[in-house]
């Protein structure tokens, strides 16, 4: 049995009406917060914001019952970038078949009313197809390109039997205008893998600065110790013959397991301004944490200022999706009035948005406690801030 015209009409009248009123959905800004950040209350991209035409075959003939014919599942690790005057993002896409692609969708304020452009990105491939492309990091170089940088993930081959042996490495792409990509080769380095891989905005020296992510295995960075730098002479068979570990993961801290620079780190005249995620492990499975740092203007491998513990973890609804537990950033814009947008996606699942300016986080990176490493320098840091409030008689 299939629908009546009447009820197909109807049910492609309701879909419609449905993603229309999604897409020009308003956000409002949490009530109070911490002063560090607002929070966003809707999620600002979900599945459901994907649009109807990649989804559901429109013509009666063949879909005579309007069923949705490729699914997604998630919306996910968006890049950003203002572009053109609009807030764009460049979302990790996953469809049911558990594959990421890229698609850019765009918004006037930065915090609703995102809507996709016309198609998914076609991302050129290499020689060696990728079997998966996700995160991706948009780089507004001063080479006057836009970088893309994502891991390129496919099977093992040194593990064959295995068959969720993956490996993951950095792939490349350059674009002017985020419709036409270029694909470069994949970043070289001597690490066995590598994910998380950022190029920073400016030249050092004439080379391209790289904060990589060497890792051991797919999940496990085993003896890859933290964020990495390293220079490539080239973006075109770029190459990072060294890497030095320049914000390493530690004991009984939020980065004990893994971390990995978040967005492109943004320049500020008291140095550059980095989010990257955390790791630890818990009895409940691992659980990814957003922080912040800062590292010296003209040596952004130097990291000179790192207040202790996180800046945003999963809270409420956001610690339930397909990886419960986890905010991941890859993206953040600031605009021309230094207001600074925060693109984090929660649990693998869906996209959200906290707003804050440069001055206030540059503010939370000079001036929040470091991280004593034990519990006695936590009580340590508390006191001193009491015996510091003691003469404005507040509670
Ligand atoms: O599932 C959480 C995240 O896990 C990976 O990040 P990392 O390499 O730091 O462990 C990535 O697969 C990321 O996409 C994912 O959000």
């Amino acid at each position: 049995m299939s629908l009546t015209a009447a009820e197909f009409e109807l049910r492609m009248n309701r879909l419609t009406q449905e993603h229309s009123e999604l897409l020009i959905k308003p956000n409002s800004p949490e009530s109070l917060g911490n002063g560090v950040y607002t929070r966003w209350q809707n999620p600002i991209v979900t599945r459901e914001h994907i649009p109807l035409n990649w989804r559901y075959d429109f013509n009666p003939e063949t879909n005579p019952n309007l069923l949705e014919r490729i699914a997604v599942n998630a919306t996910l690790n968006s890049g950003a970038i203002l572009f053109n005057g609009k807030y764009v993002l460049v979302v990790r896409v996953e469809g049911v078949d558990r594959k990421s692609y890229f698609a850019v969708c765009e918004s006037d304020n930065g915090v609703d009313n995102f809507t996709f452009w016309d198609k998914p990105i076609t991302m050129p491939e290499t020689d060696r197809p990728d079997t998966n492309v996700y995160d991706m990091r948009l780089t507004q170089h001063q080479d006057g390109y836009i970088y893309g940088l994502f891991c390129t993930e496919r099977k093992d081959l040194a593990h064959l039997e295995d068959t969720s042996a993956a490996e993951a490495q950095c792939g490349i792409a350059r674009t002017k205008d985020l419709v036409n990509w270029e694909r470069l080769p994949d970043l070289i380095t001597y690490s066995g893998q590598q994910r998380n891989v950022v190029l920073h905005p400016e030249f050092i020296d004439g080379k391209y600065g790289l904060y990589t992510r060497p890792q051991d295995g797919f999940i496990s960075v085993g003896g890859g110790g933290g964020i990495g730098w390293g220079l490539s002479e080239s973006m075109v068979n770029a190459e990072v013959k060294e890497e030095v570990i320049i914000d390493q993961k530690v004991y009984h801290t939020i980065t004990e397991v893994k971390n990995g620079q978040g967005p492109v780190p943004i320049k500020t005249d008291k140095g550059w301004l980095h989010l990257a995620h955390g790791v630890r492990n818990t009895a409940a499975g691992l659980r990814y944490v957003l922080y912040a740092f800062l590292t010296d203007v003209n040596k952004p491998w130097q990291v000179t200022h790192k207040p202790a513990g996180y800046l945003i973890a999963p809270e409420g609804s956001e610690r339930v999706g397909d990886v419960s537990n986890v905010t991941f950033s890859n993206g953040w814009i600031k605009n021309s009035k230094g207001e600074l947008f925060i693109y984090y996606a929660s649990s693998d699942t869906r996209m959200h948005v906290a707003t804050s300016t440069v001055d206030v986080l540059v503010d939370y990176c000079l001036n929040t406690p470091q991280d004593g490493l034990r519990s006695a320098t936590s009580v340590q840091s508390i006191n001193d801030l009491i015996a510091r409030n003691a003469e404005f008689k507040r509670v």
